[in-house]
């Protein structure tokens, strides 16, 4: 039911354990299996642990799983739309049958829950995407989590919670949501309108904003997401600089900012009533629901994975069930003529509207230039510039991917002596064979260590790339799935250079130049690429090279030109 303004908020339920209780888990973890958790399962664990993913009272079993993928509610009939279950290794899993407790750990080595299992079981992750995100289309962020980065058990169960995870960033922001509706209180704040975002606010959403708190006559509470968001997205340190800057064009009294450490899915229109009972369970009683809300953007064929407007029509039309009520809101635009922001539907016939489409913005701020006043405030393009430099001011990893004897090494290393020659940052390379011989000594051919290897490498490069620095990466990278999420790890941090040295198979063969393959063709060697092993070449690699009809210094020449044209590197000239 919805609750009226006045009525007691509706009851959560944190699963935090009092003091003695604490300790006499602590003792028992001490004898328990114990399962490392990713930082996707912390957002989890914190939201489930604080009460924000009430009435679960730990991690969906199978039952509920399976119910809330097929009608968004669990076993019971309580609305819920997003499955939340605990991924885990299948030699982790052998271990547990239902009745077994496993203690829950942070990275840092903290004791976080205790969970009684009650399920295990090998879920149809496909059948989950399909159900969840309406495709199987591997573009859409929550379909190739699922298919590449989540274990293949889920376990359910209950949560005994010992602590919270811990944040060392901007802690002023932080609320649970008994902190937060505390909060409210104390300002005596009846009504509150959350607004749930992943991105940078503009003139736009701060209107909007101040149009959906007078409409709901409530206060308002940014609420922006700082656990997993979107790949490509700015990352949250610059986002919350950026909401810190908008707080001050609000009157005064009006708004305030929390931040929400959740995963998200990107789940479209579902996902919009899971942050609608997200934002219910903290306290809030009105939730603004625009356009194309936690829209993964176009699937690969160029289609928007959800219609626009869905979103809002569902929350609208589960809004007696969410308890919290939903602000519809719709796409603004500026109206040139009028000096204003308004509907598109209010504009007036003839007049002249302007809008900066998001990969435009990110265009002018990578070239240095301008930005119009009326698309944002002074202090919130500053905060972008400085974390968002133009490229030839950040870093950049060149990511070479073929077949072994493809031409990598030679190129890669031509392409160092070329960047160390012109000299404007420090150049990395990390080169297949030499981390096969330190980073990755222990590590065979198998997908898993193949994958593992890659991983290590893009790690090593995202953070060179961080700190403005060039990594060249040179192994043969053979799978798609990492090599994306190689992209996806290093791109929050500077570009990311694909080259496929596209020499075929018969070239590399024939050449053979560690005999290799010839090993391999008799059976000596195992998995290897080409021969027993598959090689999945790129399908939009930035810069493509058949090594077969270019010598490797023009081939390292492409590639140098291609930086320049991209701005990541300047002319000779413009050195010193
Ligand atoms: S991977 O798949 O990206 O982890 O491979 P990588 O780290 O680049 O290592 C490739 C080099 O290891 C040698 N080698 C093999 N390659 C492929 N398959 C098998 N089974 C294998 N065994 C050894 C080979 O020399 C590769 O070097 P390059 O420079 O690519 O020829």
């Amino acid at each position: 039911m919805r609750r009226r303004p006045g009525e007691p908020r509706s009851r959560i339920l944190p699963l935090l354990c009092d003091r003695a209780r604490v300790a006499a888990l602590r003792e028992e973890a001490l004898g328990l299996p114990s399962w490392d958790l990713t930082f996707h399962q912390i957002w989890d664990l914190e939201l489930l642990l604080n009460g924000a993913f009430s009435p679960l009272r730990g991690y969906l079993g199978e039952k509920d799983w399976r119910s809330a993928c097929e009608t968004m509610r669990l076993a019971d009939g309580t609305l819920w739309p997003i499955p939340v279950t605990l991924d885990v290794k299948e030699p982790f899993a052998e271990k547990l049958s239902p009745g077994r407790r496993v203690a829950l750990l942070h990275p840092e080595g903290m004791v976080l829950a205790i969970l009684t299992v009650s399920d295990v079981w090998r879920p149809d992750r496909e059948a989950e995407a399909a159900a969840v995100f309406g495709t199987t289309d591997e573009t859409h962020p929550g379909v190739f989590l699922l298919r590449h980065q989540t274990n293949p058990v889920y376990l359910g169960g209950t949560l005994e919670g010992l602590e919270l995870p811990p944040h060392h960033t901007f802690q002023h922001l932080r609320f649970t949501p008994l902190q937060l509706r505390a909060q409210f209180e104390r300002l005596g704040w009846k009504r509150i309108a959350a607004f749930q975002t992943r991105n940078p606010m503009h003139r736009a959403h701060v209107d909007l904003t101040r149009r959906a708190a007078q409409e709901a006559a409530a206060h308002l509470l940014l609420h922006p997401v700082v656990g997993r968001t979107s790949p490509g997205d700015v990352d949250y340190f610059t986002r919350v600089w950026c909401y810190e800057a908008v707080l001050r064009h609000y009157p005064s009294g009006l708004a305030m900012l929390a931040l929400l450490p959740l995963a998200m899915r990107m789940a479209g229109p579902r996902e919009a009533l899971w942050h609608a009972l997200i934002r219910k369970n903290h306290g809030c009683t009105h939730f603004v629901v625009g356009r194309d809300h936690a829209g993964p953007g176009a699937g690969s064929e160029g289609r928007p994975f959800y219609d626009p407007d869905e979103a809002r029509e569902l929350c609208l039309k589960y809004q007696g069930e969410l308890g919290i009520a939903i602000v519809p809101f719709e796409e603004l635009v500026y109206c040139e003529d009028l000096g204003q922001y308004m509907p598109r539907r209010e504009v007036p016939q003839g007049a002249r509207t302007l809008v900066l489409s998001g990969t435009e913005l990110r265009r002018r701020l990578r070239e240095g230039a301008d930005i119009p006043d009326w698309f944002s405030y002074p202090e919130v393009i500053d905060q972008l510039r400085r974390s968002y430099p133009p490229r030839s001011q950040q870093g950049f990893t060149v990511f070479f991917t073929g077949l072994s004897g493809a031409g990598k090494s030679t190129i890669a290393n031509i392409l160092v002596a070329k960047l160390m020659e012109i000299g404007t940052r420090p150049v990395t390379l990390l080169d297949g064979d030499v981390v096969r011989k330190n980073l990755s000594s222990e590590l065979g051919f198998s997908r898993e260590h193949r994958d593992l290897n890659i991983r290590r490498i893009s790690f090593v490069a995202s953070e060179i790339t961080k700190n403005r620095g060039i990594a060249i990466c040179a192994p043969i990278a053979p799978y798609r799935s990492t090599r994306r999420e190689a992209r996806e790890l290093i791109g929050q941090y500077g570009g990311f250079i694909e080259v496929y040295i596209a020499t075929p198979l018969e070239v590399c063969e024939k050449r053979d130049r560690k005999g290799l393959y010839a090993k391999a063709r008799a059976g000596l060697i195992k998995e290897f690429t080409g021969i027993d092993d598959p090689y999945e070449a790129p399908e939009k690699a930035e810069v493509v090279i058949d090594t077969a009809g270019s010598p490797a210094e023009e081939a390292a020449s492409k590639i140098v030109l291609f930086l320049q044209k991209e701005g990541y590197i300047g002319e000779q000239a413009d050195r010193g």
